[in-house]
């Protein structure tokens, strides 16, 4: 593991002493849990963070991970001047801070050359996006910017409002949930300026755009737009201004949201269009989507003549014609028929009534799901470093990428959607248990102090019954979905429970017999996640999984005018015959490609917690935060953090800043460090048992021990503390 000068706990501390009154230190607690007296005790891990997080303390580290408690209400430490204040200050110099961390891994990146990621985890509500977008800001502020690349830090801050309106919604859980995982690469040259960015999507929720639960609502970008757009652009998009009139928007009955201004955030979103590189033509296409499925909501089936269903709802249907720039007659034949290859020959089927109100809402699914991937493509060209395109630029441009997913979830009711979302949450959750775990031991390893084991339950298990080859629950859904004869959810299900039956973390009604506390309904599963049970069900997966858009549908979207529409739909997929990977492999496989480009870069973890479930400020729930300190793995962090060893530091580091202390060191040591070191703790009367020397740092075990030595340097601190200082500011 590379230092980066972040390994240590104790100069925040420290500071605090120096600053402050013991009653002060009981009352906001240590800025770092390694600090902790009793570090075993998640009793007094929790009071720690409660007691910070009353004095709005949000942030406290645990060594160089990062602990952040969503504080519900806006605090003053974002301002520019903030900023200024952690630019080049090591870490644990000063409160702990996103931008700490920020800036932190941004002197990283420059000094080792070496791609870094942030990596922010938590579950839905918890501050994820906010603290990405709070790192984001911290680059696009101060870091320099490549000179012809002037708008590229409001692009990059533009990004955020674009992506977040067809991509966020209210949930039950947090008002701007996000219903995408993001990925972005924040790039910068050799000196470090900034000089482009690049960003991944994972998996939208498709399904809301026609279905929301009680008390949630559609994707943001709906209601800003009824509620913000000039009544001009609503009468060319044929649109009333009240959401009540759309069937997709009333599925949840929640249109409007106290902490929501649709109509302030509908100005954001146009400004931010315009400076992210849109043109008003792409805009209108853009509308001209948004609109269409609003109207394919609104579009009913009946009943005709013949018996074969029909559209009864003309003028709906002349809209979507018009706004999807397509065939009115092929439109309607696509809505209400299916084109089927049978021994080579096509036939066409009428569609059933429910067969047509699903073929409907698949296309307005797709049509939105593969605009808003349109969407993030456009802002890639806009992020892109001019170079990029010449390939030139290779080799000596880094990054820093920026990990924000949606967050683990249990509802009352989950399905396909909540599965993926929270095994994506497993495998970011591996992924952090395999590098802290791992990067700490090399640590003692490289340095040959001895390693003190630490167990912790490995969620592996539970990222194996999901994933596996043959036998896990994606390989049984996907032969389920391609089986011949007559799938069903339900076989589905029996499946599972055929294959998984015996498995830990795999539960079902007919398996559950005495096992469990909570019932499981015949037709749900239960997974148990590394961070708590939830019961799926299972009605939904054959068809989410398959995410079937009929090809004559396809056919009509691909002649349509509409410029987007035409980059989402292409000839060749309605002439490919071969059949597309199901929504969760592809799933599975970008998320495995996304471990790997993790894996490549240098991590710092964000862990995010939420004290409480009212979304209110000032509400600390113990039981709610417990439960997260637990299944973040939190204590075993700490523990393996500590390992022993509550505070290390470099010779170099060490020797600097305590030299004073001893006749033998001061003013400087001529000979070996680690000689220097051993000479000036003998002279403070450390025990062998306090600490012990490694290949280039000190450990020290027990907190009092560096606290007394800072006392005494503090006795003799008028006549250095400037000089000290400013030798302490430059170290990493
Ligand atoms: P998430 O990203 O972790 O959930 P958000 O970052 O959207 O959660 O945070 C939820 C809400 O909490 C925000 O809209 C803010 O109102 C508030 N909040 C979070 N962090 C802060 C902060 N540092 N200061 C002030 N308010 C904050 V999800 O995306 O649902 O998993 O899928
Ligand atoms: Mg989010």
């Amino acid at each position: 593991m590379r230092y980066r000068g972040r390994e240590v706990g104790g100069e925040g501390r420290v500071q605090l002493i120096m600053e402050s009154t013991l009653t002060a230190r009981d009352r906001v607690g240590v800025q770092d849990f390694v600090l902790l007296e009793n570090y075993t005790s998640e009793a007094a891990f929790i009071e720690n963070l409660r007691r910070r997080f009353k004095e709005n303390l949000i942030y406290t580290y645990i060594g160089s991970v990062l602990v952040s408690v969503n504080p519900y209400k806006h605090l003053e430490i974002y301002s520019k001047a903030h900023m200024e204040r952690y630019r080049g200050v090591s870490f644990y110099e000063i409160s702990p801070h996103i931008y700490a961390v920020s800036d932190n891994t941004y002197r990283a990146l420059r000094t080792e050359r070496k791609d870094q990621c942030i990596l922010i985890s938590g579950e839905s509500g918890a501050g994820k996006t906010e603290a990405s977008k709070k790192i984001l800001q911290y680059y696009s502020t101060t870091c320099p910017i490549s000179d012809n690349m002037s708008t590229l830090r409001d692009r990059l801050l533009q990004s955020t409002p674009v992506l977040e309106a067809f991509g966020n919604a209210k949930t039950l859980k947090n008002d701007n949930s996000s219903r995408f995982g993001k990925y972005m690469d924040v790039k910068f040259d050799f000196r470090g300026a900034l000089i482009g960015g690049h960003i991944l999507n994972y998996l939208l929720e498709k399904t809301r755009v026609v279905h929301q639960n009680h008390g949630e609502r559609n994707f943001h970008i709906f209601y800003q737009l009824l509620e913000g757009a000039e009544p001009d652009l609503l009468t060319k998009l044929c649109l009333e201004r009240n959401a009540l009139k759309y069937q997709y928007l009333v599925k949840g009955c929640c249109s409007r949201v106290s902490s929501i201004n649709d109509k302030n955030d509908w100005k954001t979103v146009r400004k931010a269009l315009e400076i992210t590189g849109f043109h008003e033509e792409e805009v209108e296409d853009l509308l001209n989507v948004i609109a269409s499925v609003l109207h394919l909501g609104n579009l009913q089936f009946g009943e005709g003549e013949d018996g074969e269903t029909e559209i009864t709802t003309e003028p709906q249907h002349n809209y979507l014609s018009k706004l999807l720039g397509v065939d009115g007659a092929d439109l309607k034949d696509a809505l209400t028929h299916k084109k089927l290859t049978a021994k080579g020959e096509e036939m066409i089927s009428p569609l059933n009534f429910e067969q047509a109100v699903a073929a409907r809402d698949a296309l307005a699914k797709a049509v939105y799901g593969r605009t808003f991937t349109w969407l993030v493509a456009k802002i890639n060209q806009s992020l892109a470093f001019k170079d990029d395109m010449h390939n030139s630029s290779k080799g000596s441009s880094s990054v820093i990428g920026l990990l924000d997913i949606y967050g683990f979830e249990v509802f009352q009711h989950n399905s396909f959607e909540q599965f993926c979302i929270n095994y994506c949450n497993e495998k970011l959750q591996q992924l952090f248990i395999e590098l802290t775990l791992k990067s700490e031991q090399e640590d003692y390893e490289s340095e040959g102090i001895s390693w003190e084991p630490v167990k912790y339950f490995d969620n592996k298990i539970i990222c194996d019954l999901v994933e596996e080859k043959h036998k896990g629950f994606i390989s049984i859904l996907d032969e389920e979905c391609v089986r011949p004869g007559q799938p069903s959810d339900i076989s589905f299900l029996e499946k599972l429970e055929d294959t998984l039956g015996g498995h830990a973390h795999f539960v079902t009604h007919k398996l559950s017999s005495g096992k469990t506390r909570k019932a499981v309904g015949r037709e749900e599963f239960r997974l148990l996640h590394y961070a708590g049970e939830v019961n799926y069900t299972v009605s939904g997966f054959l068809d989410k999984n398959n995410d079937l858009l009929y090809r004559n549908l396809k056919e009509v979207i691909c002649q349509s005018d509409s410029q987007i529409l035409r980059q989402c739909f292409q000839r060749e997929e309605v002439t490919d015959q071969k059949r597309p990977e199901t929504a969760a492999t592809q799933f599975k496989n970008s998320l495995a490609k996304l471990m790997d480009i993790l894996m490549s870069k240098e991590p710092s973890y964000v862990r995010c917690i939420k004290p409480n479930d009212a979304k209110q400020p000032g509400r600390f729930d113990e039981a709610l935060v417990r439960h997260q300190v637990k299944y973040l793995g939190l204590m075993e962090n700490l523990r393996v953090r500590r390992a022993g060893f509550a505070y290390r530091r470099h010779y170099q580091a060490f020797l600097q800043r305590y030299k004073s202390l001893c006749p033998s060191t001061w003013p400087n040591w001529q000979g070996p460090l680690a000689d220097g070191v051993a000479t000036l703790v003998q002279h403070l009367g450390y025990t062998p048992e306090e600490y012990k020397l490694g290949r280039t740092k000190i450990f020290i075990r027990y907190p009092k021990t560096l606290f007394t030595t800072e006392d005494a340097l503090e006795a003799r601190r008028p006549s250095l503390a400037l000089s000290l200082q400013t030798s302490w500011r430059g170290y990493r």
